[in-house]
């Protein structure tokens, strides 16, 4: 072997190291952001993300104000509670401060469909005692179609673990994740129910809520679509995350806000 070619191993074996490197760095930086996959927010750009936390302050759900004095989370967040065992948290971007509002519920209505997760109707609206003075989000409505295409790109939000088997977040982290049709959600998940469901996610994942994050908004330009729901894992690929879906429920949640 001559010279040239023994320089050419060389390269090539430097390069080869170098972009070792670059994937290993690559995969550690996507273990480290995920909300999963996420980014810090600002409260004041997301003034309806509200979350839902016990009497001892742990954050156990998200929820979205929908009015002063309304939020709208999921029904696995309440159903089974008193109200005097949950406390709403608005206006409030770091878990460990004490900015915001916190108001007692006065009142949970649970969507009288809800059995379980998996069947739909995890939709619930709680009425606060203490009014909020934060920014509401409009509630998607059957007219809203185009809101729901696939490729559409919605905002999920929350508190929640950064990753499948990691923490809760104790600030509040937003992503952006496209919406996935009905029929390839059906095909992740055998259970998937399209007239009561929205998925969103990445083909490859990446990107999702998580533990922690029920109950919490999607929305598509500024309009709430989805209830953080359910998944298998966080952020796997083929598993997107599935969130209630709003629309569906549009006379039930007008009757109650
Ligand atoms: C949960 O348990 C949960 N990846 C929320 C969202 C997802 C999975 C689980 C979606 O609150």
């Amino acid at each position: 072997m001559g010279v040239t070619s023994r320089f050419a191993r060389l390269l090539l074996a430097a390069v080869v190291a170098a972009t070792g490197a670059v994937a290993a760095g690559v995969a550690q930086a996507g273990a480290e952001e995920r909300i999963v996959g996420g980014s810090l927010a600002n409260i004041e750009d997301y003034g309806y993300t509200v979350y839902l936390s016990t009497q001892d302050g742990f954050q156990y759900c998200g929820g979205t104000l929908v009015s002063q004095d309304k939020v709208v989370t999921a029904a696995h967040c309440s159903a089974g509670k008193a109200a005097s065992e949950i406390l709403v948290v608005g206006g409030r971007e770091d878990k460990d401060s004490v900015e915001g509002t916190v108001s007692p519920v006065r009142g949970i209505w649970v969507h009288p469909g809800f059995t379980d997760i998996r069947s739909g109707a995890d939709i619930s609206v709680l009425t606060l005692a203490t009014p909020m003075p934060y920014d509401t989000a409009p509630l998607a409505t059957p007219d809203d179609t185009p809101l729901y295409r696939p490729g559409v790109v919605g905002v999920i939000l929350g508190w929640g673990r950064t990753a499948a088997d990691g923490a809760v977040s104790p600030q509040l982290r937003r992503a952006s994740v496209p919406l996935v049709a009905d029929t390839s959600c059906q095909q992740a998940y055998p259970s998937f129910l399209p007239a009561s469901m929205v998925c969103a996610g990445l083909p490859q994942g990446g990107i999702d809520t998580c533990q922690g994050d029920s109950g919490g908004p999607l929305t598509v330009s500024g309009v709430l679509v989805g209830v953080t729901s359910w998944g298998e894992g966080c952020a796997e690929p083929n598993r997107p995350g599935v969130y209630t879906r709003v629309a569906a429920y549009a006379d039930e949640l007008a009757a109650q806000i």
